[in-house]
């Protein structure tokens, strides 16, 4: 059978990863080549038409590839491989790249430690620290010897083995789910474990399969071009590792086991084994192959989850909550929380421009796709004046907004807010004065420096933001990244606490590498009462589908539906947003709300 899927997916893949090694090669990201690979993954990530169709010419018409990459593109196409990426990949294995990502570090001061020392793995320097053996290197000290190892334990790098950031891991697994699904004989396919249950790191990918032919899509798996090596292989199971150093698992089961099999490789291990009891109590058995009597083998249930859950008598429980933390105990009594759901939601209300710096695509071309995912309401929130790279001048804002006036009508059924994304500042002030802040629609304040201030200078300065009346939610409040930048140290109940009181909401960002609020916040801020927004902080058109991102973020932690502002109707959302600022109609000066 022909393969129908594009390979769109997996040669942006490549070229990110090009451009990755490319700048741990050249040392910055800013590099010519650096960006000319990172602007054609997203222009490959973004064609309408398969890359494997187009010409060489077709290539080099297409806006942000250029003429040597496009030869690059080519050369992969045709032979699976790209020599200057197989040069590269040999000097940058996973774990040195793992290095570059810690903070305090980056790709110049690692080729020094690995120069130096030897050093090619968050291990190894682990090792030379306890050693004190860094102190000696000309622009390393005592000091940097302590930052690094607090930088090491906060983002859990250290031991034996590593996780990866499920910014990497997801789109590996997704394109080897496209890449099979279609291979003969297949029947159902998906992503397992930890993955599928949304935790925000992997340690290996799992991939389930029913087939009744399982050689098929055995070979093809093995036979993938982001494979590195075989483990192992076997009729049922083979096991690989990736070129990012990941291991994938592939299990091909009967497709009437198919149920069992995704029920127990997704787990957790620890909501198996509560599942596993619930069955004994029964007289039956659960394993990967079925839910089945345990005197006369005879199966109860085994094709589908769903109907595994029934037979044991409590309602289905979503992937993100297998996790043992209360979803047995609540679906046995009918407490589950109602999940939001990607269809749930209504708008998006942290959207960029080109008119921030690190914005790509136009303010039509934002509200078209936006209009086209079927928003009722969205908020355009470039960045503002302070971020002085990124930001947008008064003149600037002023015209953009007018610019939205003028583009009402186009948009019929979907309403603009004119906001923006201002920044939090040391002292929690924010950008322009008050007056202007007050003629935005909409605003989300947010964090960008200063992510080493001790927790009572982060939680004052967060907390002067939220109890400003132009603010309507806390952007990306923590400033993570997951595996790369540990959280900021804040009085996170003193922060829920303010923004329960001043009608704030936390936002759930839906970027991959942040996923913040992190699920636990998100749990804590709505049983608390807080609301909360699930926004994308798209900066390209192709990051508005991040959103289901969020949403699974926002599953995994518990929160109702009703506690996401934006699953409400256009009016309750827009009254919602109005109150903040009503409550403080009328007062000219910074009022002090200390006392709420
Ligand atoms: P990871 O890979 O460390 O991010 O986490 P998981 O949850 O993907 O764990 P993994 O890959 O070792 O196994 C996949 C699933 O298989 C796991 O979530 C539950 C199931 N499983 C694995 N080992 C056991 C076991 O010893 N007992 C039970 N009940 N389930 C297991
Ligand atoms: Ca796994
Ligand atoms: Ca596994
Ligand atoms: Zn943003």
């Amino acid at each position: 059978m022909l393969r129908a899927m594009s390979r769109n997916r997996e040669v942006a893949r490549v070229l990110s990863e090009l451009a990755l090694l490319t700048e741990l090669d050249e040392g910055s990201p800013q590099a010519f080549r650096v960006r000319a690979y990172d602007n054609a993954a997203r222009a490959v990530d973004g064609l309408a038409t398969d890359v494997a169709s187009m010409s060489p010419s077709q290539l080099v018409a297409t806006k942000g590839i250029g003429k040597s990459t496009a030869q690059k593109i080519g050369e992969y196409l045709e032979s699976g491989k790209i020599a200057k990426l197989e040069r590269l990949r040999e000097l940058f294995p996973p774990a040195y790249v793992e290095l570059t990502r810690i903070p305090g570090l980056g790709p110049k001061r690692v080729a020094v430690l690995h120069e130096e020392l030897g050093i090619g793995s968050v291990d190894d320097l682990r090792q030379a620290i306890e050693q004190q053996a860094l102190r000696a290197l000309a622009g390393f000290g005592p000091k940097s010897e302590e930052k690094l190892i607090q930088a090491i334990e906060r983002l859990g790098l250290s031991g034996k083995e590593r996780r990866t950031p499920i910014e990497h891991a997801l789109p590996v697994a997704r394109e080897i789910v496209a890449a099979l699904a279609s291979v003969e004989g297949v029947e159902s396919i998906e992503y397992a474990g930890s993955l599928r249950r949304f935790r925000e790191t992997i340690g290996d990918i799992d991939i389930l399969v029913a087939a009744r032919d399982r050689n098929a899509v055995m070979a093809e798996f093995l036979d993938l071009a982001v494979v590195k090596d075989v483990l192992g292989k076997g009729e049922t199971k083979s096991s690989v590792v990736t070129h990012g150093g990941m291991q994938v698992d592939l299990r091909v089961v009967d497709p009437d086991q198919y149920g069992a099999a995704l029920l127990y490789f997704t787990g957790s291990k620890a909501h198996n084994i509560r599942l596993r009891q619930l069955a004994l109590e029964r007289d039956w058995t659960l394993n990967e192959y079925a839910l089945s009597e345990v005197e006369s083998g005879k199966v109860v249930a085994s094709k589908t989850e769903e109907t595994i859950y029934e037979a044991l008598g409590v309602s289905f429980i979503e992937p993100p909550l297998r996790e043992d933390t209360g979803e047995i105990e609540a679906a046995q009594d009918g407490t589950l929380p109602d999940l939001v759901h990607l269809d749930d939601i209504k708008g998006d209300l942290h959207v960029h421009t080109d008119l921030s710096g690190d914005g790509h695509a136009t303010l039509e071309d934002m509200l078209d796709a936006l209009a086209a995912r079927g928003m009722a309401y969205v908020g355009i929130t470039d960045h503002g004046e302070d971020l002085r790279i990124n930001g947008a001048s008064r003149g600037q804002m002023l015209a953009q907004r007018k610019r939205i006036a003028g583009l009402a009508n186009r948009y019929e059924g979907m309403r603009i807010l004119h906001g923006c994304e201002l920044n939090i500042d040391r002292e929690g002030n924010l950008d322009y004065d008050h007056d202007f802040l007050m003629g935005f629609d909409w605003c989300v304040a947010s964090v960008h420096s200063l992510f080493d201030l001790d927790r009572d200078a982060q939680t004052r300065r967060v907390l002067a933001a939220i109890r400003h009346p132009a603010v309507n939610a806390i952007g990306h409040l923590t400033g993570r990244q997951i595996g790369s930048r540990p959280d900021i140290e804040l009085d996170i109940d003193q922060v829920i606490e303010a923004a329960v009181a001043t009608g704030t909401a936390l936002e759930v960002n839906c970027h991959l590498r942040r996923l913040d609020v992190a699920p636990e916040v998100a749990r804590r801020a709505t049983e608390a009462g807080a609301y909360l927004v699930i926004s994308t902080d798209a900066h390209t058109v192709r990051e508005l589908d991040q959103m289901r991102w969020g949403v699974l973020n926002a599953e995994r932690g518990w929160v109702d539906k009703s506690r996401v502002v934006n699953t409400w109707p256009a009016d309750q959302f827009l009254n919602w947003v109005g109150a903040k600022r009503t409550m403080y109609a009328g007062t000219t000066a910074e009022p002090d709300l200390e006392g709420l």
